[in-house]
């Protein structure tokens, strides 16, 4: 077959002293971090939608990339050219897993008959193309959000009929998901929330997006289905309000509904900032909830109050992502590239260098991180400053053995406590940057 990206070379590592910049300087699929290699520590996906159907279009402008990929657009033939595009994509660049919406690998027909059948054909083309590869579906997805007829949400719209035509969609791209061995199924709330109150019942909204919830873990279930679900938390964008504003949110929703045991959270790191979270922070409360599943590796620009997906490029910000992810002792998920190129970036080198961007970005957080650990000064400052609770009266608080009553007795003997110990942030975060940067002379 034709090479679709003939001035791109298949992408190596080469160290951090290369200039060649379609090389590696620090994903080193091979290395062994903390016991494991790079690439089982980083599943990198690639997002269909941004990398082989977005084009820059703007509020204010047309695309600037061709991703025609020699074809006709909205035809099958330009879905199948989009899959070689992405096969040689993914395996230039050393990347096992996709990620997709059902309307990214097929035009939508007026028909859903039509719709499915294309995707019939797209995904058999797509099964074709992994075999002898080792590439696989992280996750898949249905887009609930484009179609006019989703203009008041999908599980939380005020039509029945438009309910059924989300459920559908969604059981098709269980099937896809399946079909193509995904490890996991994601719910981004797109639509799912509300402009005002005047017209809005919040309650009846949520317990329909739990009901579409469960009959998607049932039907899930039934065919198979082995992954997690994921709730993928963002503030607003399009809505005003979205339902599954941040983790925290996301996650008391799906206890309130009995669908914690099959649902994790995907956490992006533009989402996060939006909610005027850190990334570290929705990783974090994702993980001590037993729920961090998947991440969607971007960033945003926190000039802007709108949901950028540039590649990331922040290293301090992947540092403390990765951190979290050792901690959590790895991901069920993977790490997807939900980003895209600049507009003016319109070129296909583009796409390949904004891939090497987000995946050495990684490879470095992973480095770091690692050596924060390996450092201990950070974990043995946070144990200390806890070490009241290790013994005494602390011990006996958190053995819940304490009443009320007595503690006030214990305080009243000591009249005033002591201050709590300095909590040292300008000294951890000087330790930070020395591991970040080391010697520099
Ligand atoms: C949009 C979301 C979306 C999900 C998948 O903001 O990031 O792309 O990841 O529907
Ligand atoms: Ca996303
Ligand atoms: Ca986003």
């Amino acid at each position: 077959m034709k090479e679709i990206f003939p001035s791109v070379p298949a992408i190596r590592y080469e160290g951090a002293g290369s200039k060649n910049k379609f090389a590696f300087k620090y994903y080193d699929a091979e290395r062994v971090i903390l016991g494991k290699p790079m690439k089982e520590h980083l599943p990198f996906a690639m997002a269909w939608w941004h990398n082989l159907c977005a084009t820059g279009t703007d509020m204010f402008g047309r695309g600037t990339a061709d991703k025609s990929f020699g074809a006709e657009e909205g035809t099958m033939a330009h879905a199948k050219a989009k899959v070689d595009a992405g096969f040689e994509f993914m395996k230039k660049l050393g990347i096992r897993y996709f990620c997709f919406h059902d309307v990214d690998l097929v035009p939508e027909a007026d028909d859903i008959k039509e719709t499915n059948r294309r995707l019939d054909e797209i995904s058999d083309y797509i099964l074709e193309k992994m075999k002898g590869t080792n590439i696989k579906c992280l996750w898949g997805t249905a887009n609930m959000f484009g179609n006019p007829r989703y203009m008041n949400g999908a599980g939380s719209t005020n039509s029945a009929d438009v309910f059924c035509f989300a459920a559908a969609q969604v059981k098709k791209a269980l099937d896809l998901t399946v079909k193509l061995g995904g490890r996991g199924y994601v719910f981004w709330g797109g639509r799912e929330g509300y402009e005002t109150l005047l017209n809005t019942d919040v309650k009846f909204e949520q317990e329909n997006i739990a009901r579409l919830m469960k009959m998607a873990v049932s039907y899930g279930r039934s065919i198979g289905f082995k992954g997690d679900f994921y709730i993928e938390p963002k503030p607003k964008e399009p809505m005003k309000h979205q339902y599954d504003f941040d983790a925290a949110t996301a996650i008391g929703f799906l206890r309130a509904y009995g669908l914690d045991k099959d649902f994790k959270m995907n956490i992006e790191a533009n989402h996060a900032t939006l909610a005027g979270h850190t990334f570290e922070h929705e990783l974090r409360i994702s993980s001590i909830n037993g729920m961090l599943g998947s991440i969607d590796a971007n960033q945003g620009d926190m000039l802007l109050g709108w949901d950028t997906d540039e590649f990331p490029f922040d290293v301090y910000s992947a540092t403390k992502c990765m951190y979290e992810v050792l901690k959590a002792g790895g991901l069920t998920g993977g790490f997807n590239f939900d980003a895209k190129n600049r507009r003016p970036s319109y070129t296909a080198e583009d796409m390949f260098l904004g891939y090497i961007l987000g995946m050495d970005t990684f490879a470095l957080g992973l480095i770091k991180a690692a050596q924060l650990i390996e450092d201990g000064r950070i974990d043995a400052f946070v144990k200390e400053r806890y070490a009241s609770y290790e013994s005494g009266i602390g011990k006996k608080i958190v053995s819940d053995e304490a009443t009320l009553a007595e503690l006030a007795e214990y305080a009243a003997k000591l009249g005033a406590p002591a201050l709590p110990g300095s909590g040292r942030q300008e000294y951890l975060e000087s330790v930070f940057n020395e591991v970040l940067f080391g010697r520099n002379e």
